[in-house]
């Protein structure tokens, strides 16, 4: 399911990088992760939020890459990445045609910010910490996984392709406590206050592709993800202004939502 493939070309060399907490430092020029890079590679899984955030980025910028998706159960794959088994994993070769790996989507994303292959420049501003959103998301958190846990493993997702992709993901959460059985049960319990929590969010909007006027935040960064992942629950009811705003993302960048496998 590759989505975009392709190579980077003449990256420039970035000397002010600033990371994401948003304290400037500067970097010797030989220490622009991408400078030079070609055939960019991104390894995901499709579920991960940490993944979507990166294939986001990468799909604002234009930057097209060969997408590596990576069954749940499936050790050997990511660990022969970096040494564990962790996604999103971006890969590519330098100028030199030497392989490199790094991990840890905020040292992906800045990386993608600051180089110079995108014509765009930096499209992501700070996160603001705006407190009306921390207080929604800690809300949705509370809610969300009873919905979207079990619904995953239904999305016709490299990531749960086979029972011990799906084993793996429920091994994990009931270890933790999640009951899977009484998530469904609880349905009709959740999704009214999950669709009270999207007209909320329309509120929270201060323009219809992102929270704050000024354009892309960390903010949103750390929310399309998990709107994204709703998607695949089908009774939610989604405020036009909310599923226009997650729609229209995802679709700029070529990442799908579930809207249209929703169960
Ligand atoms: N700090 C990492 C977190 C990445 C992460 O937690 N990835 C999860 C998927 S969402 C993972 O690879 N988990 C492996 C597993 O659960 O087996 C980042 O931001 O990239």
């Amino acid at each position: 399911m590759d989505r975009r493939r392709c190579a980077l070309r003449g990256l420039g060399v970035s000397l002010l990088m600033l990371n994401w907490a948003g304290l400037a430092k500067v970097l010797p020029a030989s220490a622009a992760p991408l400078a030079g890079a070609r055939g960019l590679g991104v390894h995901v899984y499709d579920h991960c939020p940490y993944c979507t955030r990166v294939e986001l980025v990468l799909g604002w910028h234009g930057l097209e890459s060969q997408r590596s998706v990576y069954g749940y159960a499936d050790v050997a794959g990511p660990t022969a990445l970096i040494g564990k088994k962790m996604l999103p994993v971006l890969t590519w070769h330098d100028r030199e045609g030497k392989e490199h790996k790094m991990s840890e989507s905020l040292d992906i994303i800045e990386a993608i910010e600051s180089s110079r292959e995108s014509t765009t420049g930096r499209l992501i501003a700070r996160r603001t910490g705006r407190k009306d959103l921390k207080a929604w998301q800690s809300k949705l958190r509370r809610v969300m996984h009873g919905l979207t846990r079990p619904r995953l493993l239904q999305m016709p997702i490299a990531d749960f392709a086979t029972q011990a992709d799906r084993q793996y993901q429920m091994d994990k959460y009931v270890a933790k406590g999640f009951n899977y059985e009484r998530a469904l049960a609880d349905t009709n319990k959740l999704v009214p206050r999950v669709n009270a929590l999207l007209l909320d969010f329309a509120e929270l909007l201060r323009s219809e592709k992102s929270l704050n006027a000024a354009g892309h935040s960390w903010d949103d960064l750390y929310v399309l993800p998990s709107l994204r992942v709703l998607s695949c629950v089908k009774p939610l009811v989604w405020p036009a202004k909310v599923r226009g705003y997650v729609e229209q993302n995802h679709a700029d960048a070529g990442v799908a939502c579930y809207f249209e496998h929703a169960c």
